[in-house]
């Protein structure tokens, strides 16, 4: 597989952003019959375990504020393979980080830890979706791991990246 960048893992591992949105950083201290027990560093280490497996440069971040988010994504231009994004509750209201990452165009994979569509009405609505590759939900923190191994798929051409709209 050959990729962009070579911060971590092996020398020209594809870098892969993982960004988390709002409320995340408060994985594990709160509803775990919804969102399991594991915290965000949890999913952070196993993300990075399985990065250096499987040959990817794991960058994972964190914000609660949508502007920071979406430098992110802008700045992941420059040198990431490819995002694996929980948005958190912006997946259900913004426009914004949905243009963000239409504009950047690599490829996307949105996760949550929840199954949002068995819950209430309004995390039914997804605008993000419609411009991921992929969207993976209510398989908790394993969803992150799920959407790395399709990221590693899709950056090494075995798996399809056509995005809609
Ligand atoms: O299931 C997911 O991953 C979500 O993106 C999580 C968001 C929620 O708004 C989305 O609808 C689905 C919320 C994350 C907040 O997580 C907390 C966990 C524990 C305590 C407080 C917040």
């Amino acid at each position: 597989m050959s990729g962009k960048g070579s911060r971590g893992g092996r020398p020209s591992s594809p870098i892969v952003l993982v960004l988390n949105g709002p409320n995340l950083n408060l994985l594990g201290t709160r509803e775990p019959e919804i969102y399991g027990r594991e915290t965000l560093a949890d999913i952070e280490s196993a993300c990075r375990r399985h990065g250096l497996a499987h040959g990817m440069a794991i960058e994972f971040r964190q914000s609660n504020h949508e502007g920071q988010l979406i430098d992110w994504i802008h700045e992941a231009r420059t040198h990431a393979a490819g995002i694996v994004v929980n948005p958190g509750g912006y997946g259900h209201t913004s426009v914004a980080i949905r243009d963000a990452l239409a504009a950047v165009a690599l490829p996307a994979i949105e996760v949550h830890i929840s199954n949002i569509f068995a819950r209430e009405p309004f995390r039914h609505h997804n605008p993000i979706s419609a411009v991921a590759t992929g969207v993976i939900c209510g398989l908790g923190g394993q969803g992150y791991i799920l959407a790395l191994d399709a990221m590693r798929a899709i950056v090494a051409g075995k798996a399809p990246t056509a995005k809609r709209s």
